[in-house]
């Protein structure tokens, strides 16, 4: 930094001009900005209106371009402070993907994991090695790292979900690899929403062992995570910076559904007013119920059903509703705890857990 050094001398420049040719750099040039006293992310804080601008643009993409040509027709939610990244923080990818009646997206595979959660339209399905789940409005999918999936839609309405990937973090190890399957859809292995109750009614098949580090449910029903919301908001208070918030959960581990992504859903009680809260996660959302706006950082987003939003790391969030409101969302939190960088500060005074 110069500030602190002064300014720079010719000597110095000739010098910093010199080592460049030989690919060196003065660190004392860089310091502050490689190690910074708190997280200073390039991404913004951003709010993509979905009703009102982003579903007309994700509909006429279904006009000019076929699910077949396109593998999977999804317009990128891309952080305008990561311009050309297509990523929505630094760390994860996410896009607004439209099935049509009657469309297939082709099977395929990649070390990318990915999640879907439900904007608009019922009835289509994601098969996940061999097994389907059908998709309802809130619903949380999961389509984890490596395992042959496709998207089939044999309802009479459109379908359009979000789609939350790692891309950005395998890209930084340089750890992609992705294949074709030799099929349009898979054949059927399981039948329909098998993995839902064999995995999720708190039993486990007796001598069954995980294959890898995901969860083996494929859909987190959004039936499921309401009602669960609901007899927490009955019967006790709301924390004071998240409302009622739950965590997904990998019932083999107990941890993140995915390694690398964890994913939230949380009730904000009507008239809720949250406490300050800044995380290294920078998170996604979406509003599945209810209206209200959050201060991300200083900037103010209104919101309402079907609406994205981020918060990138150590932004300060304030939530206020309306109405009662209901919020998804998802963030690497699951990789930053592994690697014991995660942090958090709640309410005014910044004070650390
Ligand atoms: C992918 O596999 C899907 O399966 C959606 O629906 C979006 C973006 C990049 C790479 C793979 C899907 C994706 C993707």
């Amino acid at each position: 930094m110069t500030t602190q050094l002064g300014a720079v001398s010719e000597e110095r420049q000739r010098f910093y001009e010199e080592i460049e040719t030989h690919s060196l750099s003065p660190l004392w040039q860089r310091l502050h900005a490689l190690v910074p006293k708190t997280p200073a992310t390039p991404a913004v804080p951003m709010k993509w209106d979905y009703d009102g601008v982003v579903r007309q643009h994700v509909f006429r993409a279904g006009d000019i371009v076929t699910a077949e040509e396109a593998e999977r027709r999804v317009l990128i939610l891309e952080n305008p402070g990561l311009p050309g990244s297509a990523s929505i923080t630094h760390s994860l990818y996410a896009g607004l993907q439209l099935v049509k009646p009657g469309e297939i997206a082709r099977a395929h595979r990649h070390s990318q994991s990915a999640l879907r959660f439900v904007i608009e339209g019922c009835g289509a399905y994601t098969a996940v090695d061999g097994e389907r789940t059908v998709m309802r409005p809130g619903d949380f999918v999961l389509t984890p790292s490596w395992r042959w999936h496709d998207h089939g839609n044999e309802s009479n309405e459109p379908m359009v979900w979000l789609d939350g990937l790692d891309i950005p973090i395998l890209s930084f190890f340089d750890a992609g690899f992705a294949e074709t399957g030799g099929t349009l859809s898979q054949q059927e292995q399981r039948p329909v929403g098998d993995s839902t109750v064999r995995y999720g009614n708190n039993m486990l098949p007796v001598d069954w062992k995980p294959g890898d580090l995901a969860s083996p449910i494929l859909n987190y029903p959004y039936e499921r995570s309401r009602e669960t919301l609901d007899v927490l908001a009955r019967s006790g208070d709301p924390d004071i910076c998240h409302g009622h918030k739950l965590r997904f959960v990998n019932p083999a581990s107990g941890g993140s559904p995915m390694p690398t992504i964890a994913a939230f859903i949380q009730l904000l009680p009507a008239g809720f007013s949250t406490a300050p809260y800044q995380s290294t996660d920078g998170a996604v959302f979406t509003v599945v119920e209810g209206e209200g706006e959050s201060e991300i950082g200083g900037i103010r987003i209104s919101w309402k059903p079907r609406d994205i939003f981020v918060a990138p790391s150590w932004h300060p969030v304030v939530h206020r509703c309306r109405t009662t409101a209901t919020l998804f969302s998802f963030s690497d939190r699951a990789v930053q705890e592994k690697l014991g960088i995660w942090r958090e500060a709640r309410g005014n005074s910044g004070e650390k857990r």
